[in-house]
């Protein structure tokens, strides 16, 4: 069974109307004629930018994501985002549980899994993100943390388990520079791959992907791994060339 790859640059909140021409700008440029189905590109833009990077995407291989959905489908929900608000501007991807909004926002395990779900039903391939913080790590509790933030979601999802996107990203290589080794990030992707095996006879499709301080430099070696399908990038996705020279190394 042949598994998907994808590379997903995660904005963050960064961003505005000229960088974003520019940055699109120069994606477009750098993936022109090197049109690869075996190997995914998405950009998790702020919710405001998707009208202008659905624009400035359309007829070329990058796909949009969003950072967020909200867990309901319309009304007095003040601030939100929903699934199919996102779906009207060609949303193919979107973030659920990165630990961003686990960390600062209190997203529970159950709240991921109900926006999974919704994404889900809009048509929308949730990225559910899961990881463990430095503390758990030290605590010999990795394992056990990531198997319980990826369990709320494929349990809460029955058959359409086999439609998500996994990303694996420590909090403790966040946004630090400080990337876990392709064998660290390996170890925790096999016991991934092992818990959507369980789940579904697909789970070889299921694209596990990385994410933590990757960059142009250490792309190739943790995109190596037999389990690593591809990366969730921050910072280095905010830097054309760089995020260029992590697809390309994924291709
Ligand atoms: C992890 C990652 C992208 P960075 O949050 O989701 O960010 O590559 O900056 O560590």
């Amino acid at each position: 069974m042949t598994r998907s790859k994808l590379i997903a640059g995660n904005w963050k909140m960064n961003g505005g109307l000229a960088a974003n021409d520019a940055l699109l700008g120069a994606l477009r440029a750098g993936l022109r004629g090197s049109g690869d189905a075996t190997c995914a590109v998405a950009v998790a833009v702020p919710a405001p930018y998707l009208a202008q990077a659905q624009s400035l995407v359309q007829g070329t291989a990058i796909q949009l994501a969003a950072q967020d959905v909200s867990q309901h489908d319309g009304g007095a929900y003040t601030g939100e985002v929903s699934a199919a608000m996102l779906r009207e501007f060609g949303t193919r991807y979107v973030l659920v549980g990165h630990s961003e909004r686990r960390q600062y926002h209190g997203e529970s395990d159950a709240l991921v899994a109900a926006k999974a779900q919704k994404a889900l039903a809009a048509g929308i391939t949730p990225i559910v993100c899961v990881g463990e913080t430095l503390d758990q790590r030290e605590a010999g509790q990795t394992m056990d943390v990531v198997r319980r933030q990826l369990a709320a979601v494929i349990h809460a999802n029955g058959h359409c388990i086999s439609e998500i996107v996994v990303a694996y990203e420590p909090v403790w290589a966040i946004g630090t520079g400080r990337t876990a080794s392709p064998a660290q990030a390996q170890e925790v992707h096999a016991v991934l791959r092992a818990q959507m095996a369980a789940a579904t006879q697909v789970a070889a499709r299921v694209p596990l992907l990385y994410g933590g301080s990757m960059n142009a430099a250490n792309a190739a070696e943790l995109l190596a791994q037999d389990d690593i399908d591809g990366g969730l990038v921050g910072g280095a996705s905010l830097k054309a060339q760089d995020f260029l020279q992590i697809i390309a190394a994924a291709r």
